[in-house]
């Protein structure tokens, strides 16, 4: 089936891309520190975001990805690091995760030694962020900003659950909509040990379909019958082979000078395999939350202990 991209689109006008670069300019001069969590303040503390805009478009286009075109393009990494926050800061509020990396952006490249599954070059299986944390912390927004995408860049795959679930059988729905599947997470992240939690994969809250996939995280929890279990299992199965089946159709392939806005509860996302000899790409990924997220906490440097 060929491929047509994110549904939602935003262009920005030559004004509002000479606005955001200016302010992307003045961000890096008037933060002596140099580090995310000055550029961070900054932003909030003196930036009123000038393509609100876009805000009103995520907020109209609730659980789709939405594309954004015409953005400034920078040289500096750390220029692109201020956008990715900018763009968090327009859309709610970027947060570093105390026991993740404790890093209000994380540059998503090919490396030898992360351990983010994302840094591999394999396919990226598809996924929502920390999809088993709690509503006080998890990412509700992934901004990603590609710093540098030359040559055969790969598609981010994006899969709106809302699709995904029109295209799976009711009694497969049926099954994910159950609490008998248990989160394993924990043990690669900065706190070190397993915490185990049970919860549905697919769940309707205010008329969203929320979901969550996480690589190997979840799995049917122990005690299940036999064909209970088996069901749990398939219906597992076909939630990732139907994502990745709409993630390829509705992917894109983020080159500079765009940006992805991702509802994490509502879109499932992932990335086909890249060539590192085809394709040079540096990916920045800022996590946002909604304001009342960073009140609970009174900081941005959160925890995803709870
Ligand atoms: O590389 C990509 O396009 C997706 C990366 C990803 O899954 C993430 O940043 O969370
Ligand atoms: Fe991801």
């Amino acid at each position: 089936m060929p491929r047509t991209g994110p549904n939602a689109r935003i262009v920005l006008d030559d004004t509002e891309q000479a606005l955001v670069e200016e302010i992307v300019h003045k961000v890096h001069e008037n933060c002596p520190g140099q580090t995310e969590y000055r550029y961070l303040n900054f932003l909030r503390e003196h930036v009123v975001t000038p393509i609100d805009r876009v805000r009103a478009f995520c907020d109209a286009n609730k659980g789709e990805p939405v594309l954004v075109n015409h953005l400034p393009r920078f040289d500096d990494v750390e220029h692109s690091k201020i956008l990715a926050l900018l763009l968090g800061r327009t859309v709610g509020v970027p947060v570093a995760y105390s026991d993740y990396n404790g890093s209000y952006i994380t540059d998503i490249r090919p490396t030898e030694l992360s351990k983010e599954k994302s840094s591999g070059t394999d396919l990226l299986a598809m996924h929502n962020d920390l999809a088993w944390a709690d509503d006080v912390c998890r990412p509700r927004t992934l901004v990603l900003v590609p710093h540098v995408a030359e040559g055969a860049v790969p598609c981010t795959l994006l899969a709106p659950a809302r699709t995904v679930v029109e295209r799976l059988a009711p009694d497969v729905v049926d099954v994910l909509c159950l609490p008998i599947f248990e989160a394993r997470a924990g043990s690669s992240l900065g706190w070190g040990y397993e915490r185990v939690r049970q919860m549905p994969l697919i769940e309707f809250i205010d008329g969203a379909v929320v979901v969550r996939l996480n690589f190997s995280a979840f799995t049917p929890i122990s005690g299940l019958a036999p064909e209970q279990r088996a069901a749990a299992d398939a219906a597992h199965q076909q939630l990732h082979a139907t994502a990745l089946e709409v993630g390829r159709l509705h992917g894109h392939a983020a080159r500079e000078g765009e940006a992805l806005i991702i509802p994490n509860d509502h879109c499932l996302h992932g990335r086909d395999p890249i060539d590192t000899g085809a394709c040079r790409r540096l990916l920045l990924r800022s996590y946002v939350v909604p304001d009342e997220i960073v009140e609970h906490h009174g900081r941005t440097m959160i925890s995803l202990e709870y």
